[in-house]
């Protein structure tokens, strides 16, 4: 395997024989480490030894290895994955050109805002999940969380990375303020609206690793389509991270339907038995899938969008897996769109209407997504036919409950019909999880629970444990 720089911070982008480069991330590096104390997972960062994968690398086989190791000591690194010989742009205006190695001046403020809008999701999520050991369901579900979190942490070290080489003075800055927004804040809050949201209990986590951490994967994914090469290659090192966050989201879910499905038919199907019996009933995780897969989509962005577009032209932000496509410059094609259309006395009309297709690359991206998200919710489906129960979970509309793009500010069912303003008050409890569902769940995730041969009892164990050990293996132990 090959050996990579293991200084101060590890890399394999020669960071050694950039003085200039080294040195603003070395002034960067404490400040981050600041902020992971701060504002990273509360509670466990003096004494507890975490058993984490750590990158080292970017191998297909050694790209990363596992240890115990107390979180503001893990190491952090920046790696890009190899470069491939003679890469061209592989759509847009651009097609077939060779890839940028620089920044090309006249796509600076956009690349700017692409990675400074990436590179902000990932200490939001951090900060979202700061308060979750303290009510872990077992020491295997603690660990997984702190894995991911330290993983997000990594990410935005990757796109500080790029800032601190590539755009000078403005990266730097840009950097600082990476580390001074706070999810939620009034004054200084994240950039995009699902970052900004509560993850109050484990059903929000695995939740939001299933559907947020996706968003994560094909965003990533259109990134690494771009013509800017140090995107394109760091980008496509995180999809290998990004992997264990949606493995942990799809089967933190399923095992909790696994869970409730037991308890339903002990209950024979009444869920506010399956409540008293100490389950997370259907309805409710239904509520939660319908509320972060609409906070999902609305990080797609708009549906219709002229920022879109230019990315598409300028080979800045492409499609998943752009090669599978036969055209790709994409001028003539049309997307087919259902546009609401608010008639005189306040009714809404959907009317389907044709799109030039690079405007509505969001949501071709989208639409991809949404693809991936049903597949999971069909293995979840797949456990409650296991247990013989003929409920199913269901992805709600794609208008459902949306704040960003055409259906924004408009109200719909979870089957995608136009609803009343009053109705949508009445009836939101029925769709979204409620004050009152979330103080249930809390009521069930009140302690931390630690002894590795327990598991909380909301939901099942997983099938296997981490790194080849046992479920029960000590995953995190605190200092001797
Ligand atoms: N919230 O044409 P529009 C991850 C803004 S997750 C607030 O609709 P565009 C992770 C937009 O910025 C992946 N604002 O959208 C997961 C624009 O602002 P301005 C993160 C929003 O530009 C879990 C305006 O609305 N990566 O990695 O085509 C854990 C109209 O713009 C939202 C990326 O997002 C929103 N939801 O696309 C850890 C990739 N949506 O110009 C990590 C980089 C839109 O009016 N970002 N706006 O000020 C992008 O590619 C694009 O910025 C977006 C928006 C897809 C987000
Ligand atoms: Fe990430
Ligand atoms: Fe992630």
């Amino acid at each position: 395997m090959k050996q990579y720089d293991q200084g101060k911070i590890p890399n394999n982008v020669n960071l050694s024989e950039d003085r200039r480069l080294q040195r603003a991330l070395e002034r960067w590096q404490p400040a981050y480490i600041d902020w992971w104390k701060d504002m990273g997972p509360s509670g466990f960062q003096e004494h507890h030894l975490v058993y984490l994968r750590t990158a080292i690398g970017t191998d297909a086989k050694g790209w990363a290895h596992f240890e115990y190791v107390k979180m503001p000591d893990y190491r952090w690194g920046i790696f890009l994955s190899e470069a491939e010989a003679n890469r061209q742009i592989g759509f847009g205006d651009f097609y077939g050109e060779e890839v940028w190695q620089e920044l090309p001046g006249e796509y600076r403020n956009p690349l700017r805002r692409l990675i400074v809008t990436q590179g902000d999701t990932e200490p939001a999520s951090v900060e979202q999940q700061r308060f979750l050991g303290q009510s872990c369901p077992s020491i295997y579900d603690i660990r997984n969380l702190f894995q991911v979190n330290v993983e997000e942490g990594r990410h935005l070290w990757a796109m500080v990375y790029l800032l601190h080489s590539f755009f000078g003075r403005d990266g730097r800055d840009e950097a600082e303020e990476l580390l001074e927004r706070r999810s939620g804040n009034e004054d200084k809050p994240r950039i995009l609206g699902a970052f900004n949201e509560p993850v109050t209990n484990w059903l929000d986590f695995f939740a939001f690793t299933m559907f947020i951490d996706r968003d994560g994967k094909y965003q990533l994914l259109a990134l690494s389509e771009s013509a800017f090469d140090p995107l394109s290659r760091t980008t496509r090192f995180m999809l290998r991270e990004e992997a264990h966050h949606m493995f942990v989201g799809e089967t933190g879910i399923a095992r909790i339907v696994d869970r409730t499905a037991q308890l339903l038919k002990e209950q024979k199907g009444v869920a506010e038995d399956v409540r008293k019996a100490g389950g997370i009933d259907l309805e409710t995780i239904q509520k939660t899938i319908n509320l972060w897969f609409s906070l999902a989509l609305d990080l797609f962005g708009s549906e219709i969008s002229s920022n879109a577009a230019t990315y598409f032209a300028n080979g800045l932000k492409g499609r998943v897996n752009e090669r599978d496509y036969d055209d790709h410059v994409a001028k003539d094609d049309a997307y087919r769109l259902q546009v609401p259309h608010t008639e005189n006395g306040g009714a809404i009309r959907l009317v389907s209407e044709e799109i030039p297709i690079r405007n509505a690359m969001n949501e071709v991206l989208r639409d991809d997504y949404v693809k991936d998200c049903q597949r999971g919710l069909n293995n979840w489906n797949r456990v409650l036919a296991k247990h013989g129960l003929s409920d199913r979970l269901k992805l709600p509309s794609k208008r459902f409950h949306r704040n960003q793009g055409i259906y924004a500010g408009l109200h719909f069912d979870p089957e995608g019909n136009p609803v009343d303003e009053a109705t949508w008050n009445r009836r939101r409890d029925e769709w979204v999880p409620s004050e009152e569902d979330r103080k249930f769940i809390g009521s069930l995730q009140k302690t931390a629970i630690f002894e590795p041969d327990q598991m909380g009892y909301w939901i099942a164990p997983p099938k296997r444990g981490i790194d080849g050990k046992p479920v029960n293996w000590e995953y995190v132990r605190v200092e001797a």
